[in-house]
């Protein structure tokens, strides 16, 4: 149980009798109003301004187990205290100046990693990695305007070339560290979004068998007779820490049966919001015209930035099945497993994951706008030649859309929307 605010020292002594020494873990018992025993635990008090919301903050342990721990609660709500909103623990630590935005939102991805890999990111915005870049870009900005404004100041006859090339060099600088982090973020928000990866071909061809050895269980039904999946099949995996959503679909063709129909339909319908199409076919009968048909169909109704993947499929049919991992497109057998491993990396490259230890951030979809919002007024401020006033208005732009991530300039509705989705207690 976590308490804050200045009425901390207070609650504490009537609930639990004392004030527990500051940061010193002090075994202590939780009484009602009447003095009836509750619970014995551990409290910890941290004072003001040293505790994770910068208020005075009681922590206190008991035993658990849903009983005992709303008798302790309603023991402090009865003495004063009220139960705290979602996230408005790290909501306080923000406004009090322990947390910027950024690293208030790395506390929820954090708790909500679904991989070692995203936590680890997390953590490193949490530890202020992320805001450090941006700050330092902020602050190579802040001195650019600076410049820009003595150069306002004179005619442009007057403005000498050694200040001008100044402005553009230092200009180019922070585009270039701007370009990085925008790397940096893209391939970080795989981690925390993960890829969508529809598999799609005509039936029969050994999809929803793809599917089950992705999962390593039998998740989607797999009969030799066509037009066996009807409904979408969805599966989230992860590789190499990197979520995937893999959706398996009804296989592609015209069809009579009604239900079936609406099958494809739903096929195509997911085929139009995927990130990754994995577009298979079978390996001894090769491309054949209904392929062909379904190829000259995606052209206009994937994604323009989607990826796509061809498999060809049971290979352990085929006569050379050594061709395995042949770099164009690739051989597997979802029967005998191999291949599979080929088909993993490609899904990561397509998605634009690199191997490695390298930095990612853990960026959410608000960063990477802002970012990207920042690039095109530092881009649109590369081409004001001499027009001064242009040039830093710009530059105030790309200062203002990267102040928004660390939250020094962001405004209230989007505030309660990022606390909102915190669980209670954080
Ligand atoms: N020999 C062999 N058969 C496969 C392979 N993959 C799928 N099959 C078979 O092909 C048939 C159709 O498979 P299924 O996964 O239902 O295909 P879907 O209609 O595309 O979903 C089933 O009988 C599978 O057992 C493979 O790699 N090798
Ligand atoms: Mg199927």
């Amino acid at each position: 149980m976590r308490i804050s605010g200045p009425n901390v020292p207070e609650l504490a002594r009537t609930v639990l009798g004392k004030l527990p020494a500051a940061r010193l873990a002090t075994l202590s018992v939780a009484r009602d109003l009447r003095g009836v025993s509750l619970d014995q635990g551990i409290a910890l008090y941290y004072p003001a301004p040293h505790s994770y919301t910068g208020e005075d903050v009681l922590e206190f342990q008991g035993h658990g187990g849903i009983a005992v721990m709303q008798a302790v609660l309603a023991a402090f709500v009865d003495a004063g205290a009220r139960l705290a909103e979602p996230g408005e623990y790290t909501r306080r630590a923000f406004f009090n100046d322990r947390l910027d935005l950024a690293q208030a939102e790395a506390v929820a991805d954090l708790i909500d990693a679904s991989s070692k890999e995203a936590a680890r990111s997390a953590l490193r915005s949490l530890s202020g990695e992320f805001s450090r870049s941006i700050e330092a870009i902020v602050e190579a900005l802040v001195e650019l305007r600076a410049l820009t404004e003595a150069l306002l100041d004179f005619p442009e006859e007057e403005v000498d070339t050694l200040h001008r090339d100044d402005a553009y060099r230092r200009l180019e600088r922070v585009r270039a560290a701007l370009v990085d982090i925008l790397a940096k973020s893209r391939r970080g928000s795989l981690l925390r979004e993960g890829i969508h990866v529809v598999i799609a071909g005509r039936p029969n061809v050994g999809k929803s068998s793809l599917l089950n050895r992705l999962a390593g269980e039998e998740r989607a039904i797999v009969t030799p007779i066509p037009g066996t999946t009807r409904d979408l099949v969805r599966e989230d995996i992860a590789i190499e820490g990197v979520p995937l959503h893999v959706v398996d679909t009804a296989g592609l063709r015209e069809t009579a049966d009604e239900v079936e129909r609406i099958g494809v339909e739903r096929a195509w319908q997911e085929l139009g919001r995927a990130d990754v199409v994995i577009a298979m076919f079978e390996a001894n009968t090769g491309v054949g015209p209904e392929d062909q048909a379904i190829l000259a169909r995606f052209e206009s109704e994937l994604p323009a930035g989607a990826a796509r993947i061809e498999v060809f499929n049971k290979i352990d049919l085929c006569a050379e099945p050594a061709l395995v991992g042949d770099s164009a497109t690739l051989r597997i057998s979802a029967k005998t497993g191999a291949g599979i491993d080929h088909l993993r990396q490609a899904l990561l490259a397509a998605a634009g994951w690199t191997r490695g230890g390298e930095t990612v951030f853990l960026a959410r979809e608000r960063h990477l706008r802002a970012l990207e919002r920042a690039a095109s007024h530092l881009e649109a401020a590369a081409q004001e030649a001499a027009r001064w006033e242009l040039f830093a208005e710009e530059l105030r732009l790309a200062q203002q859309a990267l102040s928004e991530i660390t939250g020094a300039f962001t405004s209230d509705d989007l505030l309660g929307e990022i606390f909102r989705r915190f669980c209670i207690g954080k």
